[in-house]
């Protein structure tokens, strides 16, 4: 399997509640090498223009407040078939049908506030940590 490098969000549900290092620890037992990392406290804008691709959606207003009500962590993380496999490691979006020992099931609460975000694709990985990161950030 090729190596690749997805994109991740602890958001601010987990921040809140001092989650964020039980999340990190959760990622790096699960093999993932942390390329990039920071602390970011996201505006309302911001979070519109990550999310863009949602914008029809009837949750978008909700979402985009709720990922600009406070700090979150974004990562850069690698592994041999990383989209795939953190996705699997978060878990269903709706933490109520996400797999035991998923981090979504551990620590999610509920459909928005679910304590991760992960890429979906390639293309949607290349562009979420282009969004955050400069190609100098990535170690
Ligand atoms: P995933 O993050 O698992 O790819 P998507 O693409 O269905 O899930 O949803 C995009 C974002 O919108 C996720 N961060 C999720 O938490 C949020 N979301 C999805 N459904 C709802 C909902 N019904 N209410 C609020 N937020 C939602």
């Amino acid at each position: 399997m090729s190596t690749e490098t997805t994109f991740a969000i602890i958001k601010p549900d987990a921040v809140e509640k001092n989650l964020a290092g039980a999340i990190l620890a959760h990622i790096e037992k699960a093999g993932f090498v942390v390329r990039g990392a920071k602390r970011v406290h996201l505006s309302k804008k911001q979070a519109e223009g990550f999310y863009a691709e949602h914008r029809e959606r009837g949750f978008f207003g909700e979402l985009t407040t709720f990922m600009s009500r406070g700090p979150v962590y974004v990562l850069a993380l690698e592994a041999p078939g990383a989209i795939a496999k953190w996705r699997e490691t978060m878990g269903a979006t709706d933490p109520a049908q996400a797999a035991d020992g998923t981090i979504r099931k551990l620590f999610g609460a509920s459909k928005g506030e679910n304590a991760t975000h992960g890429s979906d694709s390639p293309a949607a990985a290349a562009r979420e940590i282009s969004y955050f990161f400069g190609a100098f950030e990535l170690i």
